[in-house]
């Protein structure tokens, strides 16, 4: 029997936009879906930018109107791959028009955006996904279950760092990830949020937080021509940078772990460098994004001769996602994070579940951001406001 059609209108067409066309037009390939994901219309900052990746990625049809997208009556589900301070007029449109959301991260720049998207998908009883993809790799799935599992017994360290070197070169331009009115933060909220993220779904929720921000090259090249992360040609007039570019701070968290939390755009060699270790009574278990496929854990109920770290090759069968790929140690990586996540919120949407990361946590994962920028500023302990 044929499957329910499900419509889809992504907006943005860049890096994310590229990774979330992929993982529509995979997801069908290696999972057995309860819907049939089309990949119906995408929207560009112009029409001709939609209608390259369009062609490239396999969309049906292209806007450069993202108003009129969201309002179409036939579309089910709107993707927001845009910059970040587009996230909240998108979302809070596509909701009023009833429309399923999924957001790239950091939900948005600040925290009333943050709330007034939560809010406006709470009201409109829709669906909603925040897009912190690591999540759903599969070591990082198995982790949580190892957990949940009581595995690691009482958790009491988290320590993670996030960790890049994209613009460590002064001559780097001013892309809009730099630009604090676009970004919402530097380093902080487009790496650390994915580190929080970690944080909340594995130990739990944020009690209060102590750090420190820094921006080491305080003026750019402004951009010449349009950028995607990756840089962009540099103009000859120099611009303030207005974010950070590294930030660390302590985490308390409510169940007595204590945390540690780094990001940095300035560490050379660490090109995506997203790690984390959790110590409990019971064992100990190590990510990196940049060995994604891998599980480090330490069991401290192994016989005495035997202990000692060892690193499970997340790609078996048995493990979560994996068997729905490639036999056995035919490894997979980043894009497949994005694919198990449109996976799962497409059967989210389908079977009327609940999905997480959502904006609600979104707006928790935003209220730790601003809580570290407030303690920055003042050298406090400083709660997140509660959600
Ligand atoms: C840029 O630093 C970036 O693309 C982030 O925006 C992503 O969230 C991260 O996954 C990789 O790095």
């Amino acid at each position: 029997m044929a499957k329910k059609p499900m419509n889809i209108a992504l907006i943005g067409c860049q890096f994310m936009g590229k990774a979330h066309s992929n993982a529509y037009r995979q997801a069908p390939r290696f999972f057995d879906l309860p819907v049939d994901p089309v990949m119906k219309v995408v929207c560009g900052i112009t029409k001709e930018e939609a209608e390259g990746a369009a062609a490239k990625y396999g969309w049906q049809e292209t806007s450069g109107d993202w108003e009129e997208v969201v309002n179409r009556p036939d579309i089910d589900i709107v993707d927001i791959a845009t910059p970040n301070n587009t996230h909240a007029m998108i979302a809070i449109a596509a909701a009023k028009a009833g429309k399923h959301i999924l957001c790239e991260k950091p939900l948005s720049t600040n925290m009333r955006d943050a709330k007034a998207m939560m809010d406006a998908v709470e009201k409109a009883g829709v669906k909603n996904a925040v897009s912190f993809c690591y999540r759903r790799a599969p070591a990082a799935t198995l982790a949580k279950q190892l957990i949940e599992e009581g595995k690691i017994g009482q958790i009491y360290h988290f320590r993670g760092q996030y960790l890049q070197d994209w613009i460590v070169d002064p001559k780097f331009p001013l892309v809009w990830r730099l630009q604090k009115e676009v970004a919402g933060s530097g380093a902080h909220g487009d790496l650390a949020a994915h580190t929080i993220d970690f944080a909340r779904y594995l130990v739990g929720e944020i009690a209060d937080v102590t750090g420190v921000m820094e921006t080491f090259i305080k003026q750019r090249p402004k951009l010449a021509k349009s950028d995607d992360r990756l840089g962009g040609v540099a103009s000859e007039e120099m611009g303030e940078v207005t974010v950070d570019d590294a930030s660390m701070f302590l985490v308390r968290f409510a169940n007595g772990a204590l945390g540690t939390i780094e990001s940095s755009r300035f560490c050379l060699g660490r090109k995506n460098y997203n790690r984390w270790e959790i110590n409990g009574s019971k064992g100990s278990i190590v990510f990196n994004v940049e060995r994604m496929d891998e599980l480090e854990v330490y069991f401290h109920d192994d016989p005495p001769n035997l202990r000692g770290f060892r690193t499970i090759q997340v790609t078996d069968s048995c493990h979560p996602y994996t068997g729905n790929y490639w036999p056995a140690a035919h490894i997979i990586g980043y894009e497949h994070t994005f694919i198990n996540q449109a996976k799962d919120f497409l059967e989210a949407i389908a079977n009327d579940k609940p999905y997480s990361p959502d904006f609600r946590d979104g707006v928790r994962n935003q209220a730790v951001l601003e809580a570290v920028e407030k303690s920055s500023e003042t050298g406090a302990w400083v709660k997140p406001e509660a959600i």
